[in-house]
C-alpha cells in the first residue's frame, strides 16, 4: 500500500533588512496558498524565513540584535500562517531565529526550525547544531557571523512522527556533515526538511564559491541515498542586501535523484508527490543494517585496526 506525501519546497527570494514580519508573512502565505492549489500535505520554508540573513552584519546593540528573534511561536506576526495552514488543512516547516529563556531567565539564541502539523500544532522543533562562519568581524568583503548570534542547538537530531511518516530536520550547514544524516538515518527517518541561506562572494576563494551549488546538491543527494530518505532543501536566495545567496531549492528521493528543483532565485514553489515506501525499499534492501552489517564484515576492520567488533546480539 503506497504511503504518499505531497511536499512543496517554498523557496524565498531576497528579504530586505527593513521588510517587516507582516510583509514577510504575506509572502509566506502567498507561497502556502500556491502550494495548497497543488494539493500538498506540507510546505517547507527556508532557514531564517522571517527576516533577512542578519548574521551578515556585526550588530552591537543588544535590543537591535534581539529584534531579529522570535520570543514565542506562534506570535502575533506568525499566527496568520498557523491559521491559514489549519484552514487549508496542510502542515508546514518554518525556520526562524529563536529567543529562549531558562527558568532563571537566562537568555539563549538559537537558529531554529519547527514542524507544524495539519491541525496547526507544533509537533517538532530543531535547533541548528553546526554553526558556521565566525564570531569576530574578518577583513573580507562580507561577513558570516552566525557564531556571534547562535548557540549550538541542544535538541540533537530528533525524528518525529508526522504526516504518516518519520520526519527529521536539519538547518543549512548541518546538511554538509554526514553525522547529521546518519543520526536521523539510524532512527529510520524517511523525510528530512532543511532550510538554507547559503552565501557566496563573501571573500572565499573563487573555486570554493564556484562549487557551492554543486556541494549543496551533493550534500542532499549523498545524505538521502546513504540513509534511504527523502529530503526537501529550501533556499532563501538571490541578492539580499548586496550579497548573493544560492537558490537551487530541491526535492531529493532516497535514490539520490533530484526530482524537483527551483529554477529562479525568487519566491518559487516546486512540488513532488513522494512515495514514502521508496525509502522503505532502500532500507529493506541495499541499506538493511541487520542483514548486511554481519560480524564477518568486521573481520577486515578488526585485522586492520585491531578494533573490537560490536558484542553479538
Ligand atoms: N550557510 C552556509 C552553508 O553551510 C557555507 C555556510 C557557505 C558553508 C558556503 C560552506 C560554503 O550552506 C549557513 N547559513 O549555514
Amino acid at each position: 500500500m503506497a504511503r504518499m506525501i505531497k511536499v512543496a519546497a517554498a523557496q524565498m527570494g531576497p528579504t530586505a533588512r527593513d521588510e517587516t514580519r507582516q510583509e514577510v508573512v504575506a509572502r509566506l502565505l502567498e507561497l502556502m496558498r500556491e502550494a495548497a492549489g497543488w494539493g500538498v500535505d506540507v510546505v517547507v520554508y527556508p532557514e531564517l524565513a522571517l527576516t533577512t540573513f542578519f548574521p551578515r552584519w556585526a550588530i552591537e546593540d543588544e535590543d537591535e540584535i534581539d529584534s531579529w528573534y522570535e520570543r514565542e511561536m506562534p506570535n502575533a506576526a506568525t499566527q496568520p500562517l498557523f491559521e491559514e495552514a489549519d484552514k487549508l488543512g496542510i502542515g508546514f516547516h518554518l525556520g526562524y531565529a529563536e529567543l529562549a529563556f531558562d527558568a532563571d531567565g537566562t537568555k539563549h539564541r538559537y537558529n531554529t526550525a519547527i514542524i507544524v502539523d495539519k491541525t496547526g500544532a507544533i509537533t517538532g522543533k530543531f535547533r541548528k547544531i553546526h554553526i558556521p562562519g565566525h564570531a569576530e568581524v574578518l577583513d573580507r568583503p562580507g561577513q558570516h557571523l552566525e557564531k556571534r548570534y547562535f548557540e549550538v542547538g541542544d535538541l540533537g537530531f530528533p525524528v518525529f512522527r508526522a504526516f504518516d511518516s518519520l520526519v527529521g530536520m536539519c538547518i543549512c550547514n548541518d546538511r554538509r556533515w554526514p553525522e547529521t544524516w546518519r543520526v536521523m538515518g539510524l532512527q529510520g527517518v524517511e523525510m528530512v526538511f532543511c532550510g538554507y541561506n547559503t552565501p557566496v562572494g563573501l571573500g572565499d576563494p573563487y573555486d570554493l564559491d564556484a562549487l557551492t551549488p554543486f556541494h549543496n546538491h551533493l550534500s542532499f543527494q549523498a545524505g538521502c541515498y546513504q540513509n534511504a530518505t527523502w529530503a526537501v532543501g529550501v533556499a532563501k536566495c538571490g541578492t539580499e542586501e548586496g550579497f548573493n545567496m544560492i537558490g537551487q531549492s530541491c526535492i531529493v528521493a532516497p535514490s539520490g535523484e533530484i526530482v524537483a528543483q527551483c529554477s529562479s532565485i525568487e519566491d518559487e514553489v516546486v512540488v513532488h508527490q513522494c512515495d514514502l515506501n521508496a525509502a522503505a525499499e532502500y532500507k529493506r534492501d541495499i541499506f538493511n543494517f541487520a542483514y548486511h552489517r554481519q560480524p564477518q564484515h568486521y573481520r577486515l576492520i578488526v585485522e586492520r585496526t585491531g578494533a573490537e567488533p560490536p558484542a553479538e546480539g
